[in-house]
């Protein structure tokens, strides 16, 4: 355990040491009085810093342009501290204001105290990321925030390391970037904290994760949580020692102001010039406030608990610090206190204001519309009469959008359809709700997906170019000769998971390539799915360009929590303004037994929606799609066919070069009787379906939709049945998976049904995961005779006469 005892006297002076007990009084009022707004009903939720005021003050003070956060909920003094928050934004995170120009952090999408800072411009172009102090985006899952850091520190060891990368500069100064991470004591209890620590103690990257020991977790105290009770303690088999690598670990005390600021000082100088990683224990750290707005820590603290963290609260520790060192008076500090919850008082004043003003113009607006008219409209209102639901609207206190749309929209129904008068009622209505629900659904459902010039839907496509004399190679190849030209193109580009490296994936598909690119492109990593995810997210937030590998698709299981809270939401919950264009990789379907069936598709697209979906049925079509993700800036992952390695396709003249479009089927075989859509490795079998079925009179139009996220944004599958009126999705998810996605999108989203002579039809791998034995692949999943009697049965039953 590092105690630091060099003394420094660079914070020393009595002007910087008056402003951060202003930021500390300034918090913890802002805490006070955010508490007070959500039991006074004005806000829903909140969950205050209060008690880790001067941690965070310390650390702010190593916080340098180009270095990045992940954080959590606690976090509010440490971002006010580095200048990327303010008192008047903590009111506007608390109401939950979707006005993203003045609530940039998130446009009321997360919970207050939760932050981001931008790293892309409006036109989705890179921000200049070494001269900002960058925040990535909070999450509220507990530990969330772990497998993200290490990415973010690893970013710096590749920056220094590889040299070809010095031209990055807008990215990155040399490396030097600390990725700063905080955590609470309880949330170390979960297995993210300790697959991004050892990952961390393996790679050796500037991660500086401090640990908020305040005892609890909610209500659940630390002997339930941590072995021995103390983090730290139990890290110490991590610990680094000369000439082996590991994690330094700091120990301090959440109310020791200068013990802070000396152990911060040290430990992320070390961390930033040597790249170490370093675990920050702050111990006898306090919750004044208790957990949040949800309950009181009365119910469950002791007596003597409550009163030791009154005694230890951190403000009240600085103030004697202050006197007892002569540096300030009693009445000066006093004085700089109430100054401070003045300001507090002020923005809440403010924040409500601009919170409110907006809401009340638009019910204004509305009301004006209904005194105004000059018709009394329909008397005979089944509901409330018009004046009625006006009137109730203007005695709404405190007014959300919602009681505008619910009376303008209760009030339409009492509205005559058609009217002569001038100041017609139902248009003006139609006028209001147009605007403004335009407005506030813009509030609420933009920025799932990337919506600027660098979207990835605006790559222009490339098809393969095949000759005469293009060669027949295992799919493996032209992925890998695809890869190779990748990485010759692309420097940021670089690829890690387990086994990738030395052996270049379990299928070869990388063979060779890290003896050409070297260990710092493609890499083995050891195996731990979630934090692969993570250090993908914290690689593509600063600029790099990422694919990583998950071995098999079942194995995603383990990342798909961070893949669902935390990649598929950040475009999202940042109201467009940070991106992580991640690629993942992976391969499935059609390998046998419980846990290598690879099909869990729906289980994939219906969490990662923000996140597209690629399901190429062969290698090119892979291949393709890589080069396209890499043209623009979107997060997606791309499951190779597991079966599809060493099945031979031919190799495209133009590898590196082709690109697949996303969102585009392919009509692989066209047909006059009936359409079966399907995708990935079921192509394969479909089409033998399909030569049968031809052999039988049998028409069958054959569509690989390709992608399942964007899906067929042309209308390609509608056009395929307004020819032939019957449909079969096929595939091997269970039932009421991704062929029911299909069906909804096809049937109800394009308007299908008009066309169907027959019912539709689904066909699906079983209930359960498919039996290892041989067999079990047959019994458990489609067959081409699957495919022939449920297409055979459809035509039957369309036209008995003929079949
Ligand atoms: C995965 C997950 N489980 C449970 C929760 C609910 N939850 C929110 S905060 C919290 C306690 C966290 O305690 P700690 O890590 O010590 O941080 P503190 O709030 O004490 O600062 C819990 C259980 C959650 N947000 N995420
Ligand atoms: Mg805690």
């Amino acid at each position: 355990m590092r105690k630091s005892s060099k003394l420094s006297e660079n914070y020393m002076s009595k002007e910087n040491i008056i402003a951060d007990f202003r930021l500390a009084n300034l918090s913890r009022h802002l805490s006070i009085i955010g508490r007070r707004e959500v039991l006074s009903g004005k806000a829903k939720f909140g969950i205050f810093g209060d008690g880790k005021e001067l941690v965070q003050i310390a650390m702010a003070k190593q916080f340098r342009e180009g270095d990045w956060r992940s954080g959590y909920y606690r976090d509010q003094t440490w971002m006010m501290a580095m200048g990327l928050y303010n008192s008047l934004e903590f009111f506007h995170q608390l109401y939950g204001n979707t006005n993203r120009e003045i609530n940039p952090g998130s446009g009321g999408r997360v919970f207050n105290n939760h932050f981001s800072v931008p790293n892309i411009n409006s036109d989705g172009t890179w921000r200049d990321l070494t001269k900002q102090k960058n925040s990535s985006s909070d999450i509220s899952p507990t530990a969330g925030q772990m497998p993200r850091l290490l990415g973010l520190a690893y970013a710096s060891k590749l920056f220094r390391q590889n040299k070809e990368l010095s031209g990055f500069t807008r990215l990155s100064n040399k490396g030097n970037e600390v990725a700063f991470g905080s955590i609470g004591d309880a949330a170390t209890s979960e297995g993210h904290f300790w697959e991004a620590m050892n990952a961390a103690g393996v790679l050796q990257v500037p991660m500086a994760i401090s640990v908020y020991d305040d005892g609890y977790g909610i209500s659940v105290p630390k002997k339930y949580q941590t072995t021995k009770g103390s983090i730290s303690d139990i890290l110490k088999g991590f610990e680094k020692e000369p000439g082996r690598p590991g994690i330094l670990i700091y120990k301090g005390k959440g109310w020791d102001y200068p013990g802070l600021i000396r152990l911060y000082e040290e430990g992320i100088s070390i961390c930033r010039r040597d790249h170490i990683p370093v675990l920050f224990h702050i111990d006898e750290v306090t919750q004044p406030l208790g957990h949040s707005t949800s309950g009181s820590h009365e119910r469950y603290k002791s007596e003597e608990r409550l009163k030791w963290e009154e005694e230890f609260d951190p403000i009240r520790k600085m103030r004697e610090w202050i006197i007892d060192q002569e540096i300030a008076t009693a009445e000066e500090l006093d004085k700089v206190a109430a100054e401070a919850e003045a300001e507090a008082k002020e923005s809440r004043r403010k924040g409500w204001e601009m919170f409110q003003n907006p809401i009340r113009i638009e019910r204004d607006a509305l009301v004006k519309i209904i005194t105004d008219r000059s018709c009394r409209c329909r008397e005979d209102a089944k509901e409330d009469s018009v004046d009625k639901i006006s009137e109730d609207l203007l005695r709404v206190i405190s007014p959300i959008r919602k009681d505008n749309f619910m009376a303008a929209r209760k009030i339409l129904r009492n509205v005559c359809e058609t009217c002569s008068k001038a100041d017609n009622l139902n248009e003006e209505l139609h006028g209001w709700l147009k605007r403004n629900y335009a407005d506030a659904s813009a509030s609420y459902d933009r920025f799932l997906y990337n919506e600027t010039p660098t979207s990835v839907l605006n790559v222009k496509p490339v098809a393969p170019v095949f000759s005469e004399n293009s060669p027949e190679v295992p799919g493996r190849q032209i992925l890998r000769d695809n890869f190779e030209k990748l990485f010759e193109k692309y420097p940021l580009l670089v690829t890690f998971g387990e086994d990738t490296g030395k052996i270049g994936g379990v299928n070869q598909s990388l063979e060779g390539l890290q003896k050409k690119f070297g260990e710092l492109r493609i890499t083995d990593t050891g195996i731990r799915e979630a934090t692969i995810l993570g250090q993908g997210i914290g690689l593509a937030l600063r600029g790099m360009r990422p694919i990583a590998e998950i071995q098999y698709l079942d194995y995603l299981m383990y990342a798909l929590q961070i893949l669902s809270d935390d990649l598929a939401t950040t475009h999202y919950r940042t109201a467009g303004r940070m991106i992580a264009p991640l690629i993942i990789s992976t391969r499935g379907h059609r390998l046998e037994g419980i846990w290598h069936s690879g099909s869990p598709m729906s289980m994939l697209i219906n969490s990662v929606r923000g996140v597209y979906v690629c399901a190429p049925r062969d290698m090119t079509r892979a291949a393709g799609f890589y080069n396209t993700l890499l043209e623009g800036n979107d997060p997606a992952i791309v499951i190779e066919p597991l079966n599809g390695y060493r099945l031979k396709e031919k190799m495209p003249d133009n590898i590196g070069e082709f690109r697949i479009p996303l969102g585009r089927p392919e009509i692989l075989n066209t047909g006059t009787d009936l359409t079966i859509v399907t995708y990935g490795s079921t192509v394969r079998i479909a089409a033998e379906a399909v030569k049968q079925l031809t052999l039988h009179d049998i028409s069958v139009e054959l569509i690989d939709v390709q992608t399942l996220v964007p899906f067929d944004s042309d209308g390609i599958i509608l056009d395929s049945l307004r020819k032939t009126s019957r449909i079969l999705f096929l595939d091997e998810d269970v039932p009421g998976g991704t062929t029911a996605f299909m069906l909804q999108e096809v049937l109800e989203k394009q308007g299908g049904w008009n066309y169907l002579d027959s019912p539709p039809r689904t066909l699906t791998g079983k209930e359960h995961r498919p039996a290892y034995t041989t067999d079990g692949d047959y019994f458990s999943k489609p067959s081409a005779e699957d495919i022939f009697d449920a297409v055979y049965a459809m035509m039957k039953e369309s036209i008995p006469a003929k079949y």
